[in-house]
């Protein structure tokens, strides 16, 4: 078995009890679902796009219960791991190599007024912050590390991005995308990253950019970031339209 498949089987192990796990929170049986929907529950398509309404109505009301102002907890720069577990739905072999110099990040579609491209020593010169949070994988494990990076609300804010918009998207150079919701994207711990333990991102860690945003899932912070936009229209993530929860608060 390739790393690559491993890593797959693993995440979606995580992944598909949850369909199922859903129904039964709602306390709904398979029965239920078709006198609700009056869909023939044969039909997957027709019983996904149910669960993906449930699914959506579920992540407005943790956006609801979602506080923007409440911080994740910080630790002492002595708790931060130096050698942070990697993670990526490939194994370490498959590790996108990106080369700096020549590197751009896109501002794609939508909701930004100032949609010129940026270099990395552009980025850089943007003011930074530190933070030591803890990374909480779906998978079940979490690891304290130190990150270094632009606040997202600073970058949002100098290219223009109507931050009255619904979502923020990612693209990645592995094919891998997410999104998040702006309330999360404006939180002050949310943070466009250059560095992890005060060294430039490592090739495995996402050079040259990953999100860092605590208040939300392992999944959710993707690296190797080549395009952000800004938009009204639903973006889904990799893992979110796999069957993990899109929300994904920790
Ligand atoms: N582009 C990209 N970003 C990604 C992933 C991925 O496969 N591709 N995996 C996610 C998952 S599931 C986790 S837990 C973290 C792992 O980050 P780390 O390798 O820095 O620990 O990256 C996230 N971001
Ligand atoms: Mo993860």
């Amino acid at each position: 078995m390739t790393d690559t498949t491993e890593a797959i089987i693993r995440h979606s192990a995580a992944a598909r009890p949850i369909e199922r796990r859903l129904l039964l929170r709602q306390g709904l049986s398979l029965g239920a679902l078709t006198l609700l929907t009056g869909c023939d529950v044969t039909d997957t398509s027709a019983v996904q796009s149910v669960l993906n309404g449930i699914s959506r109505w579920n992540d407005r009301a943790q956006a609801a219960l979602f506080n923007p102002h409440r911080l994740m907890p910080t630790y002492p720069e002595s708790r931060a791991v130096k050698d942070f577990r990697f993670n990526a739905y490939f194994g370490q072999s498959q590790i996108p190599k990106i080369d700096g110099e020549s590197f751009k990040l896109n501002l794609l579609s939508g909701l930004i007024d100032s949609r010129r491209p940026w270099t990395l020593p552009e980025l850089y010169r943007l003011p930074q912050e530190s933070q030591v949070t803890r990374h909480v994988c779906v998978e079940g494990w979490s690891m304290i590390g130190k990150w270094t990076g632009v606040p997202l609300r600073v970058f949002l804010e100098r290219i223009g991005a109507d931050t009255t918009a619904k979502y923020v998207g990612f693209d990645c150079a592995d094919g891998y995308y997410s999104s998040i919701d702006m309330a999360s994207a404006l939180h002050p711990q949310t943070i466009l990253t250059f560095k992890i333990s005060d060294d430039i991102l490592a090739p495995r860690y996402g050079y040259p950019l990953k999100l860092r945003i605590p208040t939300k899932l392992g999944f959710k912070n993707p690296k190797w970031i080549t395009a952000i936009y800004v938009t009204n229209r639903f973006p889904g993530g990799f893992w979110e339209d796999r069957g993990y929860n899109w929300f994904a608060g920790v």
